[in-house]
C-alpha cells in the first residue's frame, strides 16, 4: 500500500521542546588530511569510510588543480590507509578509474562523495556521476581488496545524488536509501528528499518510498541526504547532512535518525538538533565555505564510539567521534518522525 507524503515533522527548540543536546566531538588534531598531503590537489574531501581488519579505509575525493584526470573539475577518488585511525597513507593512483572500462568511460566524469558498505563479503562502492549532460545518478562497483575495482552498473536515474546501501537484507530483500533532488521546489515540495528502495539483485530497484524531507529544523530547511546505514541494537543509525540556505548562501551541518530493523520505512527516532556544524576555522573557509559533509561513519560497538571522517569546507578531511549508545538515545529521546 502507498502511503501518503510525510508532513513536515514540528520545528523543534530548546524553547519549546525537548531537544538533545548531542554533539561529535572533534579530534584536536583537526583537520587529519588536506590539499598538502597529495602533490597538486585542490581540495581532498568528503571521503566514503569502512574498515578492513583492523585498517581504517577512507576513499578520499580528491579535485586536482591541474584537472589532469577526465572529469568536471578533474575529481579523482584514492583508497587512504591507517592504522591508528588519524594518520593516513594515500594511494597516488586513483582506485576508481573511469577511463578504465566501457560503457562507464564516458558516464563516471565526477567522482566524489563515495559511499561504502560491506555486504555479503564484498564492499559495495556507489559514487554519483554529477554529468554535464544527463545529470546525476549511481553507479555501484565493489571490490573485495581496495586494489580493484569492478564497476558493476548505473542504479538510479537522475536526479539522484547518493543511493546508500543498507548493510544486509531486509526480509530477504536488499534496502537502500536515496536522494533524489528537485529542481523547482515550492511550498508544497521541497528540495532534496530521503526515499527508500529495495531490490532483489542490487541492480534492479523498486517499492520506492518517500522518508523523511526538509524543514524539521532549522539547520535542515532546504536539503538534507543520507549515508549508509549502521545495523544498532535499538535501529539502523544513519548520519545525514542538512543544508540551510541564506543570503549568505548553503551551510551544511549533520544530524542523525534512527530507523527500525525490521521496517526501516519507520523512522522510530531523529535527532532534532545538529551534531555537527561548521564552526572552526577550517569548516568555515575553503573551496565552499560552511560545510560538514559526511558520506558514512564508522561504529564500534565494543568502544561504544562512532566516527565520523568528514569533509570540511569542500577542502580537507576531519575527524568527530561520539558515543554510539548516546547518538542511538538522542535519536530516540528526540522521538520518531509521525507520517
Ligand atoms: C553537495 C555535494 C558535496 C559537497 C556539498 C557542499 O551537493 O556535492 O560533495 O560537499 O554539496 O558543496
Amino acid at each position: 500500500m502507498i502511503r501518503n507524503l510525510p508532513k513536515t515533522v514540528k520545528i523543534m527548540t530548546k524553547e519549546n521542546g525537548n531537544i538533545s543536546d548531542y554533539q561529535l566531538t572533534r579530534y584536536e588534531g583537526n583537520p587529519i588530511i588536506t590539499p598538502e598531503d597529495f602533490p597538486g590537489a585542490m581540495a581532498v574531501f568528503n571521503p566514503g569510510q569502512t574498515m578492513m581488519g583492523d585498517e581504517t579505509i577512507l576513499l578520499v575525493s580528491i579535485i586536482h588543480r591541474s584537472g589532469k584526470y577526465r572529469g568536471i573539475e578533474g575529481a579523482t577518488s584514492h583508497v587512504a590507509r591507517s592504522h591508528d585511525g588519524i594518520n593516513f597513507q594515500i594511494d597516488p593512483e586513483p582506485f576508481i578509474n573511469p577511463t578504465d572500462l566501457e560503457p562507464y568511460r564516458w558516464l563516471d566524469v565526477h567522482l566524489i562523495d563515495t559511499r561504502i558498505t560491506y555486504l555479503d563479503g564484498w564492499y559495495y562502492i556507489i559514487h554519483p556521476s554529477a554529468h554535464p549532460i544527463w545529470g546525476t545518478f549511481g553507479i555501484i562497483g565493489r571490490t573485495k581488496d581496495f586494489k580493484n575495482h569492478e564497476y558493476m552498473d548505473v542504479i538510479s536515474l537522475p536526479d539522484n545524488r547518493v543511493p546508500c546501501l543498507f548493510p544486509e537484507k531486509i526480509n530477504g530483500f536488499y534496502y537502500r536509501l536515496d536522494r533524489p533532488y528537485r529542481v523547482a521546489p515550492n511550498e508544497h515540495h521541497t528540495d532534496g528528499n530521503i526515499w527508500l528502495a529495495c531490490s532483489p539483485d542490487l541492480i534492479h530497484w523498486g517499492h520506492f518510498r518517500p522518508l523523511l524531507r526538509p524543514g524539521f529544523a532549522p539547520w535542515a530547511q532546504t536539503k538534507i541526504g543520507p549515508t549508509p546505514p549502521i545495523r544498532t541494537e535499538k535501529g539502523w543509525l544513519v548520519i545525514i547532512h542538512g543544508v540551510a540556505q541564506s543570503c549568505a548562501g548553503y551551510r551544511y551541518c549533520l544530524g542523525a535518525m534512527l530507523l527500525d530493523l525490521e521496517n526501516p520505512e519507520r523512522i522510530i527516532g531523529l535527532v532534532r538538533g545538529s551534531i555537527l556544524s561548521p564552526d572552526t576555522e577550517y569548516e568555515r573557509t575553503g573551496v565552499v565555505p560552511n560545510v560538514v559533509f559526511a558520506c558514512g561513519a564508522i561504529a564500534d560497538n565494543d568502544k561504544d564510539q562512532i566516527r565520523v571522517y568528514y569533509g570540511a569546507a569542500d577542502t580537507c578531511i576531519c575527524l568527530a567521534t561520539g558515543s554510539l549508545s548516546k547518538l542511538v538515545e538522542a535519536c530516540l529521546a528526540d522521538g520518531p518522525v509521525v507520517q
